[in-house]
């Protein structure tokens, strides 16, 4: 009998990485899900387990002592992750580089950039012990465009872009798969935490056209995942049909 996969999710709250949580459930893959919102960590472990096997982590991805603490904290049957998806991150604020606030700034870089770096080193020494291993990095669009006012967003994902393809050279021979899914405009919580909690605002961003959602990206990523093991899907970008570039939609 083949051993049941474990994957390791960052973000598994809500969107994107929630949605993939239940399409790797329904597909018998074990997971460790991620976030720090502990209500919602422990009612996907009660719905999600009825499925799989589930353990829960509530910490900060920007801490690094409490990603540390929390890695070294779990528990044996869960300890050897197949599969990591480095998916939380978010946007904070839109605003010009001249009037952009700090604590935004910070937070991006923080979470997007050093988060990813903390999950994954505390997670790749036991892939390369293993010799297996496959770790996706939810990148964006916006790591491969620069648009008005996107600017620290942006750049943080262009540095995920950058890292997913430095993991893949820096861990040469080890045999671990390493790819990015870089999505276009996905309706989930995410232009809610941008515009800090404007539920009108946020949901201007999707009108007009239809746009992808977090089942979208996660059928993509169970795809990426289940390629047999020679086969690295190193990058791709996925956008709703009615996007032409990061701030190009149209009607259909
Ligand atoms: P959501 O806001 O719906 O989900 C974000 C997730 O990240 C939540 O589960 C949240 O959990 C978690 N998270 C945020 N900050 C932290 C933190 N400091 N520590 C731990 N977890 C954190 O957004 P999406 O699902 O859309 O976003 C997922 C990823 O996809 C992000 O990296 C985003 O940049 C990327 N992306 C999104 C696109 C979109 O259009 N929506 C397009 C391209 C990329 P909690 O609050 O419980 O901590
Ligand atoms: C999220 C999509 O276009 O807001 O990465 O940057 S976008």
């Amino acid at each position: 009998m083949t051993k049941k996969k474990i994957a390791l999710i960052t973000g598994a709250t809500s969107g994107i990485g929630k949605a993939t949580a239940e399409l790797f459930a329904k597909n018998g893959i074990d997971l460790v899900l991620c976030g720090r919102r502990t209500d919602r960590l422990k009612e996907l472990e009660t719905v999600l387990s009825e499925q799989v096997s589930v353990y829960t982590l509530a910490f900060d991805v920007s801490n690094k002592e409490e990603v540390k603490k929390a890695i070294d904290s779990i528990p044996k049957d869960f300890t050897d992750i197949d599969i990591l998806i480095n998916n939380a991150g978010n946007a904070h604020g839109l605003d010009p580089i001249q009037t952009g606030s700090l604590d935004d700034w910070d937070a991006m870089i923080d979470i997007n950039v050093k988060g990813l770096l903390y999950v994954s080193k505390a997670i790749i020494p036991g892939m390369i012990d293993r010799g297996v291993g496959h770790i996706i990095n939810i990148g964006s669009i916006a790591g491969k465009e620069v648009y008005p006012n996107g600017n620290v967003y942006c750049a943080t994902k262009h540095a995920v872009n950058a890292l997913n393809k430095a993991m893949r050279i820096d861990l040469y021979g080890k045999n671990i798969r390493v790819g990015a899914v870089h999505p276009g405009l996905v309706e989930t919580e995410f232009s809610e935490v941008r515009f800090k909690g404007d539920t009108e605002k946020a949901k201007n961003v999707y009108q007009g056209f239809e746009p992808l959602t977090g089942h979208d990206i996660a059928d993509v990523i169970h795809f990426v995942v289940t390629r047999p093991y020679h086969i690295n899907i190193s990058d791709l970008l996925i956008l709703p049909t009615a996007q032409v570039t990061a701030t190009m939609t149209f009607k259909a």
